[in-house]
Order: C-alpha cells, then structure tokens, then sequence
C-alpha cells in the first residue's frame, strides 16, 4: 500500500512538499497539471518537471488526480473523437514518465458539491458540509457564485470562475443525455483508451460521483455497488478500475463500503482509494468529520480491514480534512487534519496486519 497525500502544485498548494515528506508513512503524492484545461493533451515535458519537482522533495509521483474528461466525450458530441485522441496523447506520455494510476471522474458538468465550505464545529474546526435542501432549492448558477465566495481565493478543480459562462450552454447541450447514454459514452471512452493503459500499463481509476446521487437534474452514473459493478463489465481490462472514495460513495447510506470493497467482481479492480469520514445530520445532509470512526457515520476500521482483507496495495490517500490550529489552506485539503488522518489510517493499518495470524 503507498500512502499519498494530494498536492495541488506550487502555483495552487499552500502546502509544501517539504511538509508532506515528514508526516511518518507518506511515500508519496498524487497530483495534476492543473494549468492544462481538459481536453487538451499533456506534453511529457510538464509531466517530467512535475515529477522532477516531487523527487526534489524526496517523493514519489505516485499518480495523477486527475486527468480530466472533456464535456464532449461524456456528451458523445462527434467532437469527442478528437478529445480522445488527445486522451490517449495524455497517457501515454504519462506512461513514458513512469507514471501508473489515473483518477477521473464522469460527473456531468459539476466536479464534487457542497454546499458550505467552511461550516463551525463546537470545538472551533472548521468542515466541508452538504444540504440537500439547499441544492434542491437553488439554481446552478447561485451554487457556482456560492463556491467561488467561499473558496478562500483558492480555484476548486470544476468549479473554475472562468467555466461559469459555459455552464448554461453546457446544461442545453446535456439535455437528451439520459443515464443509459452516459453509461454508453463512458463505455466508448474505455473501449478508446485501454489499448493505450494496456501498453503503459496505467490504471485507470474511475472516482464516484459526489454526493453519489443526480444534482441540479444531471444525470450521474457512478453512484452504488451495482453501477460499479456494470462500470466493471464495460470493458474487461484490469486497468478499467475504480477509486474507492468512502467519502463519495458513502453520501448515499444505503452504499454499504466494507461490502462494496469486497465485492469480488469489484475488488480487484479498485487502483486508488480515498478515506474520509462523515457525520450526518439526517439523510442527505451531511459534514467531513474528522478521520475517526467515533466522529462519524463510518466504521474505518471494518474500511481498512476490508482493504487488508482482500490485498489492497495499491494508493491510497486520506481525503478532506477539517481545517483546525488556524490553518488557511484549500478547503479540505489542509496539512494538519490529513496528516492526522494518515496517522491514524497507518495505526488501524499496523495493528490489522499484526493480528493477522496468517501473516500474508
Ligand atoms: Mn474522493
């Protein structure tokens, strides 16, 4: 199992890699090229210089999060062919880096939504939180003013200032796309893709949609056991796999997450995993707890013993942090709430693997 933190670059990360190599068990991070917008190709050259930068740092590039799927292609549009394309340019250079594991997503329009950024705890942290009410009783374009107020001056992948004009034009352009399209424009994309993973051997690692329901009336695809389940059958490859986000996934109760990791026709294809916990409120209101099981809804433990228990080793990386000790950052992704995540997610780990009598 690596053990990773995300880390934006140094244009867009408060935190640095200098910080992120002394949390004990970190080995490595996932990041981006978050200047490339989606649909145009990566040159080697900015992969290497990100990879050269992580190594500075005493790092690995364990992997990207995330390369980003253009509109079009999760639209069908006959422009996709050409975005394809430039996907597969993407990979294989990502493959020439020495680079393995590729988180995206296929939510339409809309990256993750919450509806409060920067919710008061009682002890004085500060979380991400989720309404569904308040989602219920808005327009899209308030939410896109509503994230950009509460950002901190930070860009939030899929909800840049600068996407706001297409976002009208994009919902007239998805009108028509039922989930079933969706699910067959992802297949497509797969189909496209996996000679190029095959050949590099790149582990494409879907992430599920969050909150794992449709919002703003967008269809959304990757929301429940058994989507990933047929997500799986869309195209054999071991490289077509998924992100197991608890956090994500784990918006809708009814996903039961010990079951889902292992769930055999699932298991072997989860490449990355993201841990967090949340509280809720009632059903569909919700905020990012702190990692422990006893501040949230999850059991992490019967998490990571689902891991262990069917051979992950894969990447894993905390998810969204509380922000805590006054600690300005991107919301979620602060250095002290996730490095006390890793901490605590590598103690439930160590004590797992030591009470387990088989010693695999
Ligand atoms: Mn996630």
């Amino acid at each position: 199992m690596d053990m990773t933190l995300r880390w934006f670059g140094k244009k867009h990360d408060s935190v640095k890699l200098e910080y992120i190599k002394q949390i004990p068990g970190v080995t490595g991070v996932v990041s981006s090229l978050h200047d490339v917008p989606a649909g145009e190709p990566w040159k080697l050259e900015d992969i290497l210089e990100l990879k050269k930068e992580v190594e500075k740092a005493g790092l690995k590039l364990i992997g990207i999060e995330s390369v980003n799927i253009h509109e079009d292609i999760k639209i069908g549009l006959p422009s996709r062919e050409k975005y394809i394309e430039n996907y597969k340019i993407s990979l294989e250079n990502l493959g020439k880096a020495d680079v393995h594991m590729v988180c995206y997503n296929f939510m339409p329009i809309f990256d993750w939504t919450r509806t409060e950024l920067a919710k008061q705890l009682e002890d004085g942290s500060y979380v991400m939180a989720y309404d569904e009410n308040i989602i219920k009783g808005i327009k899209p374009e308030t939410m896109f003013e509503r994230m950009e107020k509460e950002s901190g001056g930070f860009i939030l992948p899929g909800w840049e200032p600068n996407r706001r004009d297409e976002i009208m034009d994009l919902f007239e352009k998805y009108k028509g796309v039922t989930k079933e399209k969706l699910m067959e424009n992802l297949k497509y994309f797969l189909d496209a893709i996996m000679p190029v993973c095959e050949k590099y051997q790149i582990k494409m690692a879907l992430h599920p949609d969050d909150p794992a329901w449709s919002v703003f009336g967008l269809p959304r695809i990757v929301t429940s056991e058994k989507a990933l389940e047929e997500i799986a059958l869309l195209n054999d490859s071991i490289y077509n796999g998924f992100t197991l986000c608890t956090g994500s996934l784990g918006s809708n109760l009814n996903n039961n997450l010990p079951q889902i990791i292992r769930n055999p026709k699932i298991s072997n294809r989860i490449h990355f995993v993201h841990l967090r916990n949340m509280k809720f409120e009632s059903d569909g209101v919700f905020y990012e707890s702190s990692h422990l099981s006893c501040d949230g809804n999850f059991d992490m433990y019967e998490i990571v013993k689902a891991l262990y228990d069917i051979g992950f080793d894969g990447v894993v990386r905390p998810d969204h942090g509380r922000m805590i000790w006054d600690e300005q950052a991107r919301p979620g992704y602060g250095l002290y709430d996730r490095a006390l995540g890793v901490a605590y997610l590598n103690g439930l780990w160590e004590a797992i693997r030591k009470n387990d009598k088989s010693n695999k």
